[in-house]
């Protein structure tokens, strides 16, 4: 498994389970924990964000969200920090001469080609140098994957001074009209004394306007020491990570690049040339951890930030037929405060045939009832129950942890309740006075009728002499 699949499933329990207490907060930080670690996170780190997490996750909860919604969040904002935070690197709007630099194999020729099309895709008229004097087949690589790309190449088959090279690219390249250079250069097996002069050299011929080390995901957080040796030796800008889309250690070198300050511009997912990135942390979490579901919570804060909280509801619009998800929500959240279910079913003259099992189910219902509301948009919930199509009760189910038939059931509940409720005002002020009295002229508490069946809703209307 790898990085972003871990997080997902340590976040998936989350939102799967029904309830969210002390052990499930600590269950779920042990699993980022592993995930972190087994990502090659560095240890202090790891204990440093979950601790962060566990503070906040006992935080007092945001008006407006579900302690669900808000231990989501907070893992997701967390780990974001760490990996980047919200704000995205500016892209060089015009970089001129990039050098790629970093050690054997971490895909620096790859990238050139890759950042080759990314820029001649955006009108820059692209150049590459290949001052790989080291490898023996680098020339040819570059070559052939340049007309892949389709930009000018330049190299020097016989020519061992890599120095040299770029001075003659240079020249010729821009005599081409090529207004975008970039340059590929040797890796070693770790960052001596050669592969640093001959990125001095380079350096001195090039006097690039971005230096890019280009690091692969595969070595964790061992990115934290070549990205400061490197900028030690000869000066890097920033950092290209290849190879995130197979690596578990991704998370470490992610991190490692956090901590060092060096930022990371670009990310390679693939091996094609088209598999190159901008980086945008948000972006990549949210992805890794399944943006569908996490979609309607980000909404949901974005709409919580905007508006003034939920006005209170005049109990006579229930009574008018203005029922919707919004009340039934505020109805189930208050009803922990109930009395004994039975008594009101006694009251409603139906508990005749109801079992005391019957009445739990009655109970966990609710309960399901409330996770599911939790996973409407303030928006949805006023929504009448047609307009909760397919691919929205896909999302509250995967947010909510329920299965869709529960949330169509939900679905159709606050249907037949809203068609119960407007007959009871269509046949006049008598049956809505009747109603009103009946629940000592407050706001009905419809979470009494959570668990009723359309049967027992018909013996009710017919109790009331509706049918
Ligand atoms: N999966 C995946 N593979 C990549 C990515 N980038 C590069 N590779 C592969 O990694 C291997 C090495 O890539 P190169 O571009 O040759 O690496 P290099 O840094 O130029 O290697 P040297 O010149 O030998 O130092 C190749 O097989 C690439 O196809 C990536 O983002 N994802
Ligand atoms: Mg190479």
């Amino acid at each position: 498994m790898g990085f972003g699949e871990k997080l997902k499933s340590a976040i998936d329990k989350i939102k799967n389970s029904m309830h969210v207490d002390k052990d499930l907060i600590k269950e779920v930080i042990k699993d980022i924990q592993r995930a972190l670690i087994s990502s090659d996170v560095n240890v202090q780190l790891v204990l440093k964000i979950s601790k962060e997490i566990e503070t906040e996750a006992f935080e007092k909860i945001p008006e407006g969200l579900s302690r669900k919604e808000h231990l989501v969040k907070t893992c997701y904002d967390v780990i974001l920090k760490y990996i980047g935070g919200r704000e995205q690197k500016k892209l060089p709007e015009n970089p001129e001469t990039i050098l790629l630099c970093g050690l054997f194999g971490s895909g620096k020729t790859t990238t050139t080609a890759k950042l080759a099309k990314f820029y001649k895709k955006r009108g820059f008229k692209v150049g590459v140098i290949a001052a790989d004097v080291y490898r023996p087949a680098a020339y040819e690589q570059l070559e052939q994957l340049s007309k892949q790309v389709d930009c000018i190449f330049y190299g020097e088959k016989e020519n061992k001074v890599a120095g040299e090279v770029v001075k003659n690219g240079l020249s010729i390249l821009k005599k081409k009209g090529a207004n975008l250079i970039i340059v590929d250069s040797a890796g070693r097996s770790a960052l001596d004394q050669e592969l640093t002069k001959e990125l001095k050299e380079i350096h001195l011929q090039l006097n690039p306007k971005f230096s890019f080390l280009v690091l692969s995901a595969d070595i964790g957080q061992a990115a934290k020491d070549q990205a400061e040796n490197f900028n030690q030796a000869v000066g890097v800008n920033g950092v290209i990570i290849t190879k995130l889309d197979g690596s578990a250690k991704g998370g470490g070198a992610l991190t490692a690049c956090y901590i060092t300050n060096s930022p990371i511009y670009f990310i390679g997912t693939g091996e094609k040339v088209d598999d190159l990135e901008i980086f945008d942390a948000n972006r990549y979490l949210s992805r890794i951890l399944g943006f569908g579901d996490l979609e309607g919570l980000l909404e949901k804060v974005k709409e919580l930030q905007e508006t003034e909280d939920l006005q209170d509801v005049n109990p006579d619009d229930i009574l008018k037929g203005d029922f919707s998800f919004y009340l039934f929500k505020k109805q189930i959240s208050a009803a922990k405060k109930l009395g004994p279910f039975n008594k009101i079913i006694g009251m409603l003259g139906i508990g005749g045939n109801i079992s005391k099992d019957q009445m739990n189910l009655g109970q966990e219902k609710m309960k399901k009832y409330k996770v599911m509301l939790d996973s409407f948009t303030k928006k949805e919930l006023y929504f009448e129950p047609q307009e909760i199509n397919k691919s929205r009760i896909k999302r509250i189910s995967n947010g909510s942890g329920t299965k869709e038939e529960e949330v169509k059931e939900l679905v159709s509940h606050v249907k037949k309740m809203k068609k119960m409720f407007k007959q009871f005002s269509s046949k006049g002020g008598g049956s809505a006075g009747m109603m009103k009295k009946m629940f000592g002229g407050k706001m009905p508490d419809m979470s009494k009728f959570n668990d009723m069946d359309p049967k027992q809703m018909e013996d009710m209307a017919k109790q009331f002499k509706l049918k």
